[in-house]
């Protein structure tokens, strides 16, 4: 029996994905949960995984070539070799959920007959059982959308109308005209060195230019004396290191700016522009910035309004690890409400970090250095970290902004009345 192997919809705003990895050829016999390709998004690499065992027939695709969430990319025969599960599925009717792998990435479809074997991802037919606005759903269907194929931004994954504009928007664009080199073509004789850019690399860019042509960014200056915090770090790493975490200034501020969170709501919020609308989010989900071999990648610590510090150590930690050995999965990157970056580990005194779509505010981080700070008429040696806020001016005011970094200055260095 030939199976066709799709890509399914991954993840919120995914619709292209890039084969970085071919990691099988024609007539290979695969086992189940073997991986077949790596694919490539602006998030992250990661590995489709075989839902079966069997023979590879035909591979459609090409290293580096961009493909379409739903596109078929190889044929496997599993009638040799998995005969057992062949049967099962002609049993199921044709018609079965694939839950095998661990990130549920594939889509199988019966090649003989137009009935599908789909992954969960795979929503098909009943758009009522589609949470969805009546405004959105009537927008969908006067413009023939398929509302079950649309990722959906509001409360509870409910599709909103900005959702169904937004992709009808995306499909209207036109084709974009060939632009320039914007670094402008070679002098000749001059002495440069072009070089293509990775995938991961072109998507950061692209993702970057959007946010900053997109957000009106304000970045609000702040700092904080950690020295008692600092020392209450210390005095507690070896307690969480015997957790399996690591207790840093990135773990202290997760769990600070959670509470921050819950105390200013705007900053977890989103903006939908065309419904004049502010989407607040009632979790409380961080990415923290990190930096990977192959470039920026953001992972997300989710829920920490209900996590101790030691399960945010862990987590921070473990998924960096995974980020930089390119074992992090696309759940792990997405959700996110809110961003901090520390580059205080690596060094420099201030930056202006670019908020994360469709994030509002991000916060930086730079490298805390002992200080003579003026206190009670004589000078004592201080531990300082800067901190720099970056805000989307749209929704949130100059003077908020500078009562959230304050906010955060306070409770780093008055910790434990946030934290009773
Ligand atoms: N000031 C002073 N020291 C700091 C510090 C700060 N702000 N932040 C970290 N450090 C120290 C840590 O204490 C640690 O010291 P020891 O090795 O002596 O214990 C060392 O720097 C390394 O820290 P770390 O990297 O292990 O841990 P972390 O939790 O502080 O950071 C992570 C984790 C993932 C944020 C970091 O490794 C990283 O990737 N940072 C780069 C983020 C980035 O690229 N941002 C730019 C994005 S564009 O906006």
């Amino acid at each position: 029996m030939n199976l066709e192997i799709k890509i399914p919809d991954i993840a919120e705003n995914i619709d292209t994905v890039i084969i970085a990895n071919i990691l099988v050829t024609e007539g290979n016999d695969v086992k189940v949960d073997q991986s077949l390709v790596e694919i490539e998004t602006d998030k992250a690499t990661t590995d489709i995984p075989s839902p079966f065992e069997g023979k590879i027939k035909e591979i459609l695709v090409k290293e580096g070539e961009k493909v379409k969430v739903q596109q078929v990319i190889m044929i496997m025969d599993v009638s040799e070799t998995s005969q057992v599960q062949g049967e099962e599925l002609e049993k199921e009717g044709k018609k079965v959920n694939h839950k095998k792998n661990n990130q549920d990435l594939l889509s199988v479809v019966h090649d003989n007959s137009d009935t599908e074997i789909s992954s969960q991802y795979n929503h098909q037919g009943d758009l009522s059982s589609v949470p969805a606005s009546p405004l959105a759903r009537k927008i969908a269907r006067e413009n023939s959308v398929d509302i079950t194929r649309l990722q959906g931004t509001g409360s509870r994954q409910r599709v909103t109308r900005h959702d169904v504009e937004s992709h009808i928007n995306k499909k209207a664009r036109p084709v974009e005209a060939p632009v320039e080199k914007s670094g402008g073509t070679a002098i000749e004789g001059e002495n440069v060195t072009y070089k293509q850019m990775s995938n991961i690399r072109e998507l950061i860019a692209k993702n970057m230019q959007e946010s900053w042509q997109t957000i009106p960014h304000v970045t609000q200056f702040g700092e904080a004396d950690i020295t008692v915090i600092e020392e209450f770090r210390k005095n507690n790493m070896e307690e969480i290191a015997r957790d399996g975490g690591k207790l840093t200034v990135t773990a202290l501020l997760v769990k600070i700016v959670g509470f921050a969170l819950q105390r200013f709501p705007k900053f977890n919020a989103s903006i939908d522009m065309p419904g004049s609308q502010i989407i607040y989010k009632n979790y409380y989900n961080i990415n923290i910035a990190v930096d990977t071999p192959k470039g920026l990648l953001v992972p997300v610590i989710k829920n920490v309004d209900r996590k101790s510090l030691s399960e945010i150590s862990v987590e921070i930690l473990d998924l960096s690890n995974k980020a930089r050995n390119n074992k992090i999965s696309l759940d792990e990157l997405t959700g996110g409400c809110f961003t901090i970056s520390n580059l205080g580990g690596i060094g420099g005194t201030n930056f202006t970090p670019i908020i994360y779509q469709p994030q509002v505010a991000i916060l930086g981080v730079s490298r805390a250095k002992f200080q003579q700070v003026f206190i009670e008429d004589d000078f004592k040696k201080r531990l300082v970290l800067p901190l720099s806020l970056s805000y989307d001016h749209r929704l949130i005011d100059g003077a908020e902004g500078a009562a959230f970094i304050k906010w955060i200055s306070n409770a780093l260095e008055t910790p434990f009345g946030i934290m009773k």
